[in-house]
């Protein structure tokens, strides 16, 4: 296995919603035992700490979406960061809420720009996140971050997005919680969609395989994004937004573990962990176990398997 430089980045994001308690994530992960579970796989690991946002203006209450300046000031802060952090190894963002992704991606984007070769997304959520702020009904950023990053518009105030990441490199698997405007807005774009019923129907494995195909024929950057609520709430409790009806815990494994045989993936958000709502850190474990998994932890060693 080749070693990597994992870079832990800290972003305690609680802007993207109303329910507080995201703050908490990054150290629940590193309580979890996340620094331990990398290294034993013989990788560096740097932990950068907690970011702060960029300054901004504080938020009224007023209008109708969730603290979008502060909202604003991580974006800014994490594009930054996440742009610095690859030229020195594998971003790991610890969220922090889903909002911390208009930040993370734009920022990884931008620099898989400058090195001429083309960025791709997996999705891994319950939610497709694919509102903007005017499509939005609850106000909560933490459902706009694919929007932001494929380059819709009506992000007032927020950074320009330099390097929109292209519909068709983007994959969303596990969805089970979609709204109206977001199924619309899906329905006439290129982005590449597995709902809950797909996988019943055909299993995790091969959507995943076909996808990670054409990262590699593209010689592409993979940025993955994992949501808590991608797992079924009944194993991964601690998130604000749980819907049944999701992942097991060995679909999540065989995503990581097939992930890892690709070498293909150049950064990760964990995020939505609410430690507040856990059961004696056990959402926090399966989320650590999870990025293990995708950082080379194996039961056995095999030769690497396709999928057709
Ligand atoms: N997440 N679609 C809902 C909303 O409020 O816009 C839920 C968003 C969930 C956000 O998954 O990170
Ligand atoms: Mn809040
Ligand atoms: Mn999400
Ligand atoms: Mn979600």
């Amino acid at each position: 296995m080749t070693p990597q430089t994992c870079i832990l980045i800290g972003a305690p994001v609680d802007s993207g919603k109303r329910r507080d308690g995201c703050l908490m994530g990054p150290d629940a992960f590193r309580t979890a035992g996340l620094n331990a579970a990398l290294s034993d796989l013989g990788h560096r690991v740097e932990d950068l700490g907690n970011l702060s946002p960029a300054p901004y203006t504080p938020d009224t209450d007023d209008g109708p979406l969730v603290a979008p300046n502060e909202t604003i000031g991580w974006t800014k802060q994490l594009m930054a960061s996440a742009e610095q952090a690859m030229t020195q190894g594998m971003p790991i963002f610890l969220g922090g809420d889903h909002a911390l992704s208009l930040g993370s991606v734009a920022g990884v984007a931008n620099y898989a720009a400058d090195q001429g070769r083309p960025q791709f997304v997996l999705w891994l959520d319950a939610h497709t996140d694919f509102h903007t702020p005017l499509t939005t009904d609850s106000g909560n950023l933490h459902g706009t971050p694919v929007g932001y990053f494929t380059g819709r518009s009506d992000f007032n105030g927020f950074p320009t997005v330099k390097n929109p990441v292209p519909q068709e490199n983007v994959c969303m698997i596990g969805l089970r919680s979609v709204d109206t405007p977001e199924r619309l807005a899906l329905e006439a774009s290129n982005i590449h969609r597995h709902d809950m019923r797909d996988i019943d129907e055909n299993g995790i494995a091969r959507p995943l395989s076909t996808f990670l195909n054409r990262v590699a024929q593209a010689n592409g950057f993979l940025h993955v994004s994992l949501d808590v609520d991608f797992l079924d709430p009944s194993v991964a409790p601690a998130v604000g937004t749980t819907v049944p009806g999701g992942a097991t815990v060995r679909e999540g494994h065989l995503i990581c573990e097939m992930l890892h045989d690709s070498g293909l993936m150049t950064s990760l958000d964990l995020v939505e962990l609410n430690p507040f709502l856990d059961e004696r850190g056990r959402t926090a474990h399966l989320m650590v176990d999870l990025c293990a998994s995708a950082l080379g932890r194996r039961v056995f060693d095999r030769p690497t398997r396709s999928y057709p």
